[in-house]
């Protein structure tokens, strides 16, 4: 096939196109809106252009209504996510995330399902001494959102040490190279002097062009038997081979990703297909010219239909990966095999290599706030002022207290006692492989509750899993308020996307090694016909399943769902 039928979508740009190729690459009028005391909100161009920069403006979804009750304009804040690639983050770099938290958020961080940390609540004239302590302790939010590539994830558990360590350099240096190459943000937070004030002196982007990309972008790495990273749910996924504990390079995957709308069916979640294999050394080159392929032909006419998997279900796989062989001037070798076998988090303490130790934190939700019963966050405080080795945070939402000598271990264990942080142990298996998005009151696109939910659905159902002998049995159950699937929904093996207040469409059939999307099992029910499902199908599960059978698996063979074998049927 040749690759002259490629073309991208006809059809009128988006706003926002326009809004990217007038902003004198992501300057807009950020500067002066930021300056400006006036009001605590920024235009909604300035909004767009923000997310580039790593924020988002927001308002309290909670005091909402009671505010245009009495007239007010919106409460006003934004949120701010930092790039972490891998979600490493050194003791001193959390100490400095929960101080900004404290004078200048709403006094939590939410660990985030892409391995790093958001602050809300930061209002307007914040904002600039909050991005410049983020900056000051060596981390950016450049790019942690908006149309070009996020923040790069990598495995976090770090049990094989040298082996991770040159897997996450390798992310680590693709989120770096993939960065925009605009001086912007240095500009309008860290006060840096424009140097293309002059017509000399002219400002390029090279590898995203004055109009970056048609939409985000995301990449992330996987180290096999371990899935966390969901690679599969990737724009780009790469997959470590390993042989005889040596990196030998990387399998590639191309086109995934979660979102949809409700009702739309020209949207839906479509996992990454494994294309070939590269060495490590050609992972940007990979990485690069994939993107300039989305660059070219994703659509920039409907935001809906934009993401890179649409481009390539659009081109046809064998066509993109033609383009690809011919961009890069060499062709991938054939994939290699690999196994996966789960994709969540593996929790409390393992033995690393040279000594150290590294112990997985369950952090219900991502979470981290001091409860009224439970206090993550100072212990998580003591814990930091202490500890020699780092933080990983993982994409589970949860966090490796990483790199614990033999020596500090005891210290660490007592911190962890005093402040009752565990591994999560006494709870039931469902509730430590759950993940629920941001959702209310914070986020602008939720339509029903998620992270503030799903812990007290999870009470109701761990009623049930333990009536039917399935405490321990490792089942995945993802809640998001909405079908954009920040908390990857259709690769939980019980999901729910939020429809209305309290009504949630639910999913069932994922792979629990995340490489089978979900099914529509029903639509738009309550808390009560919720648990009546479960309550049939929990017992069925506990009954006739055959051993070592997941219950994505087992809905599957038991003819309750049908399987979801590409994301073009998901909705089928
Ligand atoms: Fe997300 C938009 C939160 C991971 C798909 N996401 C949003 C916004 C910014 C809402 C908005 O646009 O106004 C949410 C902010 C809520 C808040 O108050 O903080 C938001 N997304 C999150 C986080 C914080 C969820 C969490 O609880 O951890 C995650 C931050 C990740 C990070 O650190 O970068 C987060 N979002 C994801 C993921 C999961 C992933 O990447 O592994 C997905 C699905 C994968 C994908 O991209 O396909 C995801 N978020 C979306 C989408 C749908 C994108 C699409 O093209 O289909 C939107 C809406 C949009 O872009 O228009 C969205
Ligand atoms: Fe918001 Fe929807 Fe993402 Fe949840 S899934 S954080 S509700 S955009």
């Amino acid at each position: 096939m040749g690759t002259d039928i490629l073309k991208a979508p006809e059809g009128t740009p988006s706003r926002n196109e326009h809004l990217k190729k007038e902003s004198d690459f992501l300057r807009g009028t950020l500067k002066e809106e930021f300056e400006d005391r006036l009001n605590g909100g920024v235009s909604e161009d300035a909004n767009q252009l923000i997310k580039f920069h790593g924020s988002y403006q927001q308002d309290d979804r909670d005091l909402r209504t009671e505010r245009q009750r009495q007239k007010l304009e919106p409460a006003y804040q934004f949120m701010i996510r930092v790039r972490l690639p891998g979600g490493v983050s050194t003791p001193e770099q959390w100490l400095v995330m929960d101080d900004l938290s404290e004078k200048y958020g709403n006094g939590t961080l939410k660990i985030t399902t892409r391995q790093t940390f958001q602050m809300h609540g930061i209002l307007k004239w914040n904002m600039k001494k909050t991005m410049q302590g983020i900056n000051q302790a060596l981390m950016d939010t450049i790019a942690a959102c908006g149309d070009v590539n996020r923040n790069v994830m990598s495995n976090s558990n770090p049990f094989q040490s040298e082996l991770h360590a040159e897997v996450y350099e390798w992310a680590k240096k693709l989120s770096d190279d993939l960065l925009p190459r605009t001086r912007a943000y240095h500009e309008i937070w860290l006060d840096e002097e424009k140097i293309f004030s002059t017509p000399e002196v002219e400002e390029v982007e090279p590898m995203y062009g004055p109009v970056y990309l048609p939409r985000k972008f995301k990449i992330g790495v996987a180290i096999p038997p371990s899935n966390d990273v969901d690679v599969f749910s990737q724009d780009i996924g790469f997959i470590a081979i390993v042989e005889e504990g040596l990196l030998q390079g990387f399998n590639v995957a191309i086109g995934g990703g979660m979102g949809m709308t409700h009702g739309d069916k020209e949207t839906y979640p479509q996992l990454a297909k494994v294309i070939g294999f590269c060495k490590p050394e050609q992972i940007y080159q990979v990485a690069e010219k994939t993107i300039t392929i989305q660059r070219d032909y994703g659509n920039r006419s409907s935001r809906k239909n934009a993401r890179f998997k649409y481009t390539v279900d659009r081109l046809g796989l064998e066509t993109v990966i033609e383009e690809l062989h011919n961009r890069l001037g060499w062709r991938l070798e054939e994939a290699r095999p690999y196994h996966f076998d789960h994709n969540g988090d593996r929790y409390g303490w393992v033995e690393g290599t040279k000594g150290k130790w590294h112990y997985t934190l369950f952090i219900e939700g991502g979470r981290v706030k001091d409860f009224e019963n439970l206090k993550i966050k100072t212990g998580l405080r003591e814990i930091a002022k202490v500890h020699k080795g780092d933080f990983r945070l993982t994409a589970n939402q949860n966090l490796i207290i990483a790199n614990v000598s033999t020596r500090s271990k005891k210290k660490i264990n007592d911190l962890l006692e005093e402040y009752g942080l565990t591994d999560g142990s006494h709870f039931s298996a469902l509730r430590r492989n759950s993940m629920a998005c941001v959702s209310l009151p914070t986020c602008g696109l939720a339509m029903a509750e998620a992270e503030r939910y799903l812990p007290t659905l999870i009470d109701k159902i761990e009623t049930i899993v333990d009536e039917n002998g399935l405490r321990d049995e490792e089942i995945t159950i993802r809640m998001t308020g909405c079908p954009n699937g920040c908390a990857r929904h259709a690769l939980g093996e019980i999901g729910f996307i939020g429809k209305s207040v309290g009504k949630y469409n639910m999913y069932l059939g994922a792979a629990f090694d995340g490489s089978r999307l979900s099914k529509l099992y029903r639509e738009n029910i309550g808390e009560e016909e919720i648990l009546n499902e479960l309550r049939v199908l929990l017992p069925r599960y506990a009954k006739e399943r055959e051993l070592g059978e997941h219950f994505g698996d087992f809905v599957i063979r038991a003819g309750i769902v049908k399987a979801t074998t590409d994301g073009t049927n998901f909705h089928e």
